[in-house]
Protein backbone atom coordinates (compact mmCIF):
# COMPACT_ATOMS: atom_id res chain seq x y z
CA UNK A 1 0.00 0.00 0.00
CA UNK A 2 2.62 2.33 1.10
CA UNK A 3 4.84 1.93 -2.20
CA UNK A 4 1.60 3.69 -4.18
CA UNK A 5 2.55 6.87 -2.04
CA UNK A 6 4.70 9.70 -4.10
CA UNK A 7 6.86 11.98 -2.80
CA UNK A 8 4.86 15.19 -1.70
CA UNK A 9 6.54 18.54 -2.34
CA UNK A 10 8.32 20.01 0.41
CA UNK A 11 7.15 23.60 2.07
CA UNK A 12 9.37 26.07 0.54
CA UNK A 13 9.09 28.68 3.53
CA UNK A 14 9.96 25.20 5.90
CA UNK A 15 12.87 24.03 4.29
CA UNK A 16 14.82 27.30 4.35
CA UNK A 17 15.29 26.91 8.03
CA UNK A 18 16.89 23.55 7.64
CA UNK A 19 18.79 25.10 4.91
CA UNK A 20 19.88 28.10 7.43
CA UNK A 21 20.81 25.69 10.17
CA UNK A 22 23.43 24.05 7.94
CA UNK A 23 24.69 27.39 6.49
CA UNK A 24 28.40 27.65 8.31
CA UNK A 25 28.70 31.70 7.54
CA UNK A 26 29.06 33.31 10.95
CA UNK A 27 27.22 36.41 9.20
CA UNK A 28 24.06 34.86 7.99
CA UNK A 29 20.46 36.46 8.27
CA UNK A 30 17.79 34.73 8.32
CA UNK A 31 14.75 36.30 6.93
CA UNK A 32 12.51 33.17 6.11
CA UNK A 33 10.00 31.70 8.41
CA UNK A 34 7.22 34.14 9.95
CA UNK A 35 8.38 34.23 13.53
CA UNK A 36 9.62 37.25 15.12
CA UNK A 37 12.28 37.96 16.73
CA UNK A 38 13.65 40.11 19.03
CA UNK A 39 16.97 42.36 17.97
CA UNK A 40 19.05 39.32 19.61
CA UNK A 41 17.56 36.86 17.52
CA UNK A 42 15.06 35.18 19.82
CA UNK A 43 11.61 34.52 20.08
CA UNK A 44 11.05 34.99 23.60
CA UNK A 45 8.28 33.66 25.86
CA UNK A 46 5.76 37.13 26.64
CA UNK A 47 6.11 38.28 29.95
CA UNK A 48 1.91 37.79 30.23
CA UNK A 49 2.00 34.89 28.89
CA UNK A 50 4.68 33.76 30.98
CA UNK A 51 2.43 34.95 33.98
CA UNK A 52 -0.67 33.05 32.65
CA UNK A 53 1.14 29.83 32.45
CA UNK A 54 2.20 30.10 36.70
CA UNK A 55 -1.47 30.62 37.06
CA UNK A 56 -2.61 27.98 35.46
CA UNK A 57 0.13 25.83 36.61
CA UNK A 58 -1.35 26.65 40.47
CA UNK A 59 -5.13 26.99 39.42
CA UNK A 60 -5.67 24.31 37.07
CA UNK A 61 -7.83 20.97 38.74
CA UNK A 62 -8.11 18.72 36.08
CA UNK A 63 -7.12 17.85 32.50
CA UNK A 64 -10.21 16.24 31.51
CA UNK A 65 -12.06 17.03 28.10
CA UNK A 66 -13.32 20.68 27.25
CA UNK A 67 -16.22 20.73 24.53
CA UNK A 68 -15.65 20.14 20.72
CA UNK A 69 -16.45 24.01 20.43
CA UNK A 70 -13.12 24.39 23.09
CA UNK A 71 -13.25 26.63 26.28
CA UNK A 72 -15.59 29.53 26.15
CA UNK A 73 -13.67 31.51 28.09
CA UNK A 74 -10.93 31.48 25.25
CA UNK A 75 -13.86 31.98 22.35
CA UNK A 76 -15.49 34.91 24.37
CA UNK A 77 -12.02 36.90 24.78
CA UNK A 78 -11.12 36.39 21.47
CA UNK A 79 -14.33 37.32 19.37
CA UNK A 80 -14.35 40.61 21.74
CA UNK A 81 -10.28 40.94 20.72
CA UNK A 82 -10.86 40.37 17.09
CA UNK A 83 -14.41 41.43 16.33
CA UNK A 84 -15.14 44.26 18.94
CA UNK A 85 -18.82 45.13 19.62
CA UNK A 86 -18.94 44.73 15.78
CA UNK A 87 -21.69 41.80 15.99
CA UNK A 88 -23.77 40.79 18.33
CA UNK A 89 -22.38 38.15 20.19
CA UNK A 90 -25.46 35.45 19.24
CA UNK A 91 -24.37 35.86 15.57
CA UNK A 92 -20.95 34.40 15.95
CA UNK A 93 -20.59 31.23 16.06
CA UNK A 94 -17.07 29.65 16.88
CA UNK A 95 -14.36 27.34 17.53
CA UNK A 96 -10.97 26.62 19.23
CA UNK A 97 -8.69 24.99 16.57
CA UNK A 98 -5.36 23.65 16.56
CA UNK A 99 -3.73 26.75 14.89
CA UNK A 100 -4.98 29.95 12.44
CA UNK A 101 -4.22 26.68 9.98
CA UNK A 102 -6.89 24.49 11.30
CA UNK A 103 -9.60 27.24 11.78
CA UNK A 104 -8.62 27.82 7.64
CA UNK A 105 -9.13 24.34 7.06
CA UNK A 106 -11.92 24.01 9.01
CA UNK A 107 -13.36 27.13 7.62
CA UNK A 108 -12.85 25.40 3.95
CA UNK A 109 -14.27 22.43 4.77
CA UNK A 110 -17.38 24.09 6.42
CA UNK A 111 -17.69 25.86 2.91
CA UNK A 112 -17.44 22.82 1.10
CA UNK A 113 -20.39 21.24 3.34
CA UNK A 114 -22.50 24.42 2.43
CA UNK A 115 -22.06 24.89 -1.35
CA UNK A 116 -20.29 21.92 -2.46
CA UNK A 117 -20.26 24.37 -6.07
CA UNK A 118 -18.45 26.83 -3.95
CA UNK A 119 -15.14 28.51 -5.80
CA UNK A 120 -12.90 29.77 -3.37
CA UNK A 121 -10.88 32.87 -4.52
CA UNK A 122 -7.62 33.75 -3.45
CA UNK A 123 -4.72 37.03 -3.83
CA UNK A 124 -2.14 36.50 -6.21
CA UNK A 125 0.04 35.76 -4.03
CA UNK A 126 -1.13 34.41 -0.87
CA UNK A 127 0.09 32.34 1.55
CA UNK A 128 1.20 29.11 0.35
CA UNK A 129 -0.83 26.94 2.76
CA UNK A 130 -3.84 28.60 1.90
CA UNK A 131 -3.53 26.76 -1.99
CA UNK A 132 -2.16 23.45 -0.70
CA UNK A 133 -4.96 23.00 1.57
CA UNK A 134 -7.67 24.34 -0.99
CA UNK A 135 -6.08 21.57 -3.34
CA UNK A 136 -5.54 18.85 -0.84
CA UNK A 137 -9.27 19.05 -0.62
CA UNK A 138 -10.11 19.58 -4.17
CA UNK A 139 -11.87 22.98 -3.79
CA UNK A 140 -11.72 24.75 -6.89
CA UNK A 141 -9.77 27.74 -6.54
CA UNK A 142 -9.12 31.27 -8.53
CA UNK A 143 -6.55 33.48 -8.20
CA UNK A 144 -7.34 37.47 -8.33
CA UNK A 145 -4.79 39.90 -9.04
CA UNK A 146 -3.13 41.60 -5.95
CA UNK A 147 0.43 42.74 -6.26
CA UNK A 148 1.56 45.54 -8.15
CA UNK A 149 4.96 44.46 -8.92
CA UNK A 150 6.03 48.16 -9.89
CA UNK A 151 4.83 49.96 -7.01
CA UNK A 152 5.34 47.17 -4.67
CA UNK A 153 1.50 47.97 -3.72
CA UNK A 154 -2.11 46.68 -4.16
CA UNK A 155 -2.95 46.92 -7.74
CA UNK A 156 -6.49 47.40 -6.42
CA UNK A 157 -8.36 48.23 -10.12
CA UNK A 158 -6.88 44.41 -10.82
CA UNK A 159 -7.78 43.08 -7.94
CA UNK A 160 -11.71 44.70 -8.31
CA UNK A 161 -11.84 43.49 -11.66
CA UNK A 162 -11.02 40.09 -11.02
CA UNK A 163 -13.60 40.16 -7.96
CA UNK A 164 -16.54 40.86 -10.68
CA UNK A 165 -16.30 37.68 -11.74
CA UNK A 166 -17.51 35.79 -8.27
CA UNK A 167 -20.95 34.41 -8.15
CA UNK A 168 -23.28 33.75 -5.43
CA UNK A 169 -22.16 31.33 -3.16
CA UNK A 170 -18.34 31.96 -3.70
CA UNK A 171 -15.93 32.26 -1.13
CA UNK A 172 -13.31 34.94 -0.98
CA UNK A 173 -10.40 34.96 1.21
CA UNK A 174 -9.31 38.31 2.07
CA UNK A 175 -6.15 38.75 4.80
CA UNK A 176 -7.26 40.89 7.59
CA UNK A 177 -4.03 43.09 8.25
CA UNK A 178 -0.39 42.24 7.18
CA UNK A 179 -1.04 40.54 3.90
CA UNK A 180 1.23 37.38 4.25
CA UNK A 181 3.47 37.53 1.95
CA UNK A 182 3.57 40.99 0.42
CA UNK A 183 3.08 43.82 3.61
CA UNK A 184 1.06 45.17 1.11
CA UNK A 185 -2.81 45.86 2.48
CA UNK A 186 -6.15 48.24 1.25
CA UNK A 187 -7.10 51.06 3.40
CA UNK A 188 -10.83 51.05 4.41
CA UNK A 189 -12.06 52.98 1.93
CA UNK A 190 -11.16 50.45 -0.62
CA UNK A 191 -12.10 47.21 2.22
CA UNK A 192 -15.97 48.90 1.93
CA UNK A 193 -15.76 48.96 -1.65
CA UNK A 194 -14.78 45.00 -1.86
CA UNK A 195 -17.55 44.60 0.62
CA UNK A 196 -19.84 46.41 -1.70
CA UNK A 197 -19.15 44.05 -4.21
CA UNK A 198 -19.29 41.06 -3.05
CA UNK A 199 -22.50 41.87 -1.18
CA UNK A 200 -23.69 42.99 -4.85
CA UNK A 201 -22.75 39.31 -6.24
CA UNK A 202 -23.81 37.62 -3.25
CA UNK A 203 -19.93 36.22 -2.32
CA UNK A 204 -19.00 35.45 0.98
CA UNK A 205 -16.07 36.89 2.27
CA UNK A 206 -14.02 34.52 4.43
CA UNK A 207 -10.76 36.53 6.65
CA UNK A 208 -7.36 35.09 7.59
CA UNK A 209 -6.18 37.23 10.32
CA UNK A 210 -3.17 36.18 11.53
CA UNK A 211 -1.04 38.97 12.79
CA UNK A 212 -3.29 41.19 14.79
CA UNK A 213 -1.21 43.76 16.45
CA UNK A 214 1.93 43.43 14.44
CA UNK A 215 0.42 46.32 11.49
CA UNK A 216 -1.29 49.68 12.98
CA UNK A 217 -2.50 48.49 16.25
CA UNK A 218 -4.82 45.92 17.48
CA UNK A 219 -8.13 47.82 16.94
CA UNK A 220 -6.58 49.30 13.86
CA UNK A 221 -5.32 45.92 12.27
CA UNK A 222 -9.29 44.32 12.77
CA UNK A 223 -10.86 47.67 11.47
CA UNK A 224 -11.33 45.91 8.54
CA UNK A 225 -12.49 42.52 9.60
CA UNK A 226 -15.00 44.16 11.75
CA UNK A 227 -16.55 46.25 8.54
CA UNK A 228 -16.67 43.08 7.08
CA UNK A 229 -18.60 41.33 10.03
CA UNK A 230 -20.77 44.22 10.51
CA UNK A 231 -21.78 44.32 6.84
CA UNK A 232 -21.66 41.33 4.75
CA UNK A 233 -24.58 38.68 5.87
CA UNK A 234 -22.09 35.85 6.35
CA UNK A 235 -18.67 36.03 7.24
CA UNK A 236 -16.00 33.29 7.76
CA UNK A 237 -13.20 34.61 10.07
CA UNK A 238 -9.81 32.27 11.23
CA UNK A 239 -8.22 33.81 13.66
CA UNK A 240 -4.64 32.97 14.84
CA UNK A 241 -2.74 33.91 18.52
CA UNK A 242 0.76 32.28 17.19
CA UNK A 243 2.07 35.61 16.75
CA UNK A 244 0.39 38.38 18.47
CA UNK A 245 0.73 35.98 21.96
CA UNK A 246 4.02 34.38 20.60
CA UNK A 247 2.63 31.19 21.26
CA UNK A 248 2.98 29.12 17.99
CA UNK A 249 4.03 25.84 19.39
CA UNK A 250 0.65 25.84 21.28
CA UNK A 251 -1.42 25.27 18.35
CA UNK A 252 -4.25 28.25 19.30
CA UNK A 253 -7.07 29.46 16.75
CA UNK A 254 -10.49 30.31 16.54
CA UNK A 255 -12.84 30.01 13.43
CA UNK A 256 -15.90 32.32 13.80
CA UNK A 257 -18.93 32.26 11.42
CA UNK A 258 -21.13 35.01 11.24
CA UNK A 259 -24.52 35.04 10.12
CA UNK A 260 -26.79 38.34 10.52
CA UNK A 261 -30.01 36.11 10.03
CA UNK A 262 -30.79 35.36 13.56
CA UNK A 263 -31.76 31.34 14.00
CA UNK A 264 -28.77 30.09 12.06
CA UNK A 265 -26.47 30.26 15.12
CA UNK A 266 -27.39 26.62 16.22
CA UNK A 267 -27.04 24.93 13.17
CA UNK A 268 -23.49 26.40 12.49
CA UNK A 269 -22.16 26.06 15.79
CA UNK A 270 -23.55 22.76 15.30
CA UNK A 271 -21.61 22.25 11.73
CA UNK A 272 -18.70 23.49 13.63
CA UNK A 273 -18.35 21.26 16.37
CA UNK A 274 -19.37 18.12 14.11
CA UNK A 275 -16.18 19.38 12.13
CA UNK A 276 -13.82 19.03 15.27
CA UNK A 277 -15.28 15.91 15.58
CA UNK A 278 -14.35 14.32 12.07
CA UNK A 279 -10.77 15.88 12.38
CA UNK A 280 -9.42 15.40 15.93
CA UNK A 281 -12.48 15.34 18.59
CA UNK A 282 -11.31 17.98 20.90
CA UNK A 283 -9.04 21.23 20.00
CA UNK A 284 -6.03 21.69 22.44
CA UNK A 285 -6.62 23.78 25.28
CA UNK A 286 -3.50 25.09 26.74
CA UNK A 287 -2.81 28.16 24.56
CA UNK A 288 -6.74 29.19 24.63
CA UNK A 289 -6.40 29.14 28.48
CA UNK A 290 -3.57 31.42 28.24
CA UNK A 291 -5.27 33.84 26.07
CA UNK A 292 -8.16 34.13 27.93
CA UNK A 293 -6.75 34.56 31.35
CA UNK A 294 -3.88 37.44 29.90
CA UNK A 295 -7.60 39.18 27.80
CA UNK A 296 -9.74 38.83 31.19
CA UNK A 297 -7.09 40.06 33.57
CA UNK A 298 -6.83 43.92 33.82
CA UNK A 299 -3.12 43.66 34.44
CA UNK A 300 -1.72 40.89 32.54
CA UNK A 301 -3.86 42.48 29.39
CA UNK A 302 -2.41 45.84 29.88
CA UNK A 303 1.44 44.14 30.39
CA UNK A 304 0.43 42.18 26.98
CA UNK A 305 -0.39 45.23 25.12
CA UNK A 306 2.81 47.16 26.26
CA UNK A 307 4.46 44.49 24.85
CA UNK A 308 2.93 43.35 21.48
CA UNK A 309 3.39 47.32 20.74
CA UNK A 310 7.37 47.28 21.38
CA UNK A 311 7.23 44.50 19.04
CA UNK A 312 5.03 46.37 16.56
CA UNK A 313 7.03 50.01 16.97
CA UNK A 314 10.27 47.28 16.33
CA UNK A 315 9.57 46.54 13.30
CA UNK A 316 7.97 49.48 12.30
CA UNK A 317 11.66 51.27 12.98
CA UNK A 318 13.20 48.31 11.25
CA UNK A 319 11.25 49.18 8.39
CA UNK A 320 12.02 53.14 8.13
CA UNK A 321 15.70 52.06 8.98
CA UNK A 322 15.84 49.97 5.78
CA UNK A 323 14.28 52.37 3.52
CA UNK A 324 15.87 55.36 4.83
CA UNK A 325 19.51 53.15 3.66
CA UNK A 326 18.21 52.40 0.61
CA UNK A 327 17.39 55.70 -0.27
CA UNK A 328 20.59 56.83 0.33
CA UNK A 329 22.46 54.12 -1.56
CA UNK A 330 20.01 53.76 -4.55
CA UNK A 331 19.50 57.42 -3.96
CA UNK A 332 16.15 56.80 -5.25
CA UNK A 333 12.60 55.89 -3.53
CA UNK A 334 12.39 53.19 -5.04
CA UNK A 335 11.91 50.96 -1.68
CA UNK A 336 10.16 53.72 -0.32
CA UNK A 337 7.09 51.36 0.37
CA UNK A 338 8.97 49.07 2.49
CA UNK A 339 8.31 51.71 5.42
CA UNK A 340 4.73 51.98 4.19
CA UNK A 341 4.23 47.78 3.91
CA UNK A 342 2.69 46.23 7.71
CA UNK A 343 2.79 43.55 9.49
CA UNK A 344 6.09 40.90 9.25
CA UNK A 345 6.71 40.65 5.66
CA UNK A 346 7.52 42.68 2.98
CA UNK A 347 8.01 41.81 -0.80
CA UNK A 348 10.75 43.10 -2.47
CA UNK A 349 9.68 42.20 -5.79
CA UNK A 350 12.82 40.72 -7.06
CA UNK A 351 13.56 37.73 -9.12
CA UNK A 352 14.35 34.42 -8.08
CA UNK A 353 17.66 34.38 -9.26
CA UNK A 354 18.87 37.82 -6.89
CA UNK A 355 17.22 36.15 -4.28
CA UNK A 356 19.61 33.18 -4.65
CA UNK A 357 22.38 35.60 -5.06
CA UNK A 358 22.00 37.26 -1.77
CA UNK A 359 21.79 33.97 -0.13
CA UNK A 360 24.49 32.33 -2.17
CA UNK A 361 27.04 35.63 -2.01
CA UNK A 362 25.45 37.22 0.90
CA UNK A 363 23.99 34.56 3.26
CA UNK A 364 20.80 36.44 3.52
CA UNK A 365 17.76 33.56 3.22
CA UNK A 366 14.54 34.86 2.44
CA UNK A 367 11.60 33.06 0.60
CA UNK A 368 12.51 32.84 -3.23
CA UNK A 369 9.51 34.98 -3.99
CA UNK A 370 11.48 37.71 -2.33
CA UNK A 371 9.40 37.78 0.93
CA UNK A 372 11.63 39.12 3.93
CA UNK A 373 10.34 38.66 7.50
CA UNK A 374 11.48 42.30 8.98
CA UNK A 375 11.55 40.62 12.34
CA UNK A 376 15.06 39.03 11.81
CA UNK A 377 16.79 41.90 11.10
CA UNK A 378 18.22 44.25 13.84
CA UNK A 379 19.86 47.59 13.84
CA UNK A 380 22.60 46.55 12.88
CA UNK A 381 22.13 44.37 9.78
CA UNK A 382 19.66 46.71 8.18
CA UNK A 383 22.60 48.14 6.67
CA UNK A 384 24.26 45.11 5.69
CA UNK A 385 21.14 44.05 4.07
CA UNK A 386 20.60 47.36 1.90
CA UNK A 387 24.35 47.37 0.54
CA UNK A 388 23.67 43.48 -0.39
CA UNK A 389 20.20 44.22 -2.57
CA UNK A 390 22.32 47.15 -4.27
CA UNK A 391 25.30 44.79 -4.78
CA UNK A 392 23.49 42.17 -6.54
CA UNK A 393 21.18 45.23 -8.53
CA UNK A 394 17.42 44.92 -6.68
N1 LIG B 1 -2.64 32.56 7.99
C1 LIG B 1 -1.57 33.24 7.60
C2 LIG B 1 -1.70 34.24 6.53
C3 LIG B 1 -0.34 32.99 8.21
O1 LIG B 1 0.72 33.68 7.81
C4 LIG B 1 -0.25 32.03 9.22
C5 LIG B 1 1.06 31.70 9.77
O2 LIG B 1 1.52 32.18 10.66
C6 LIG B 1 -1.44 31.37 9.63
C7 LIG B 1 -2.60 31.65 8.96
C8 LIG B 1 -1.57 30.35 10.71
O3 LIG B 1 -0.62 30.23 11.62
P1 LIG B 1 -0.76 29.18 12.82
O4 LIG B 1 -1.40 27.95 12.29
O5 LIG B 1 0.64 28.94 13.23
O6 LIG B 1 -1.57 29.83 13.87
O1 LIG C 1 4.37 32.31 6.36
C1 LIG C 1 5.05 32.02 7.35
O2 LIG C 1 6.27 32.06 7.34
C2 LIG C 1 4.32 31.67 8.65
C3 LIG C 1 4.78 30.38 9.28
O3 LIG C 1 3.71 25.61 6.54
C4 LIG C 1 4.48 29.14 8.53
O4 LIG C 1 2.97 31.71 8.41
C5 LIG C 1 5.10 28.84 7.33
C6 LIG C 1 4.85 27.67 6.66
C7 LIG C 1 3.96 26.77 7.20
C8 LIG C 1 3.33 27.05 8.41
C9 LIG C 1 3.59 28.24 9.06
Amino acid sequence: MFSNLKQQPADKILALIQAFREDPRENKIDLGVGVYKNAQGQTPIMRAVKAAERKLWEEETTKTYVTLAGDAAFSDTMISLVLGDAVARDRVAAVATPGGTGAVRQAFELVQMANPDARVFVSDPTWPNHLSILKHLGIETVTYRYFDTETCGVDFGAMMADLDQVKAGDLVLLHGCCHNPTGANLNLMQWQQVVDLLNAKGAVPMIDIAYQGFGDGLDKDAAATRLVAANCPEALIAASCSKNFGIYRERTGLLMAVAQEKGLHGVMQGNLAYLSRQNYSFPPDHGGKLVSIVLSDDVLRADWQVELEEVRQGMLALREQLADELRRLSGSDRFGFLAQHRGMFSRLGASPDKVERLRAEHGIYMVGDSRMNIAGLNSRTVPVLAQAIIDVGI
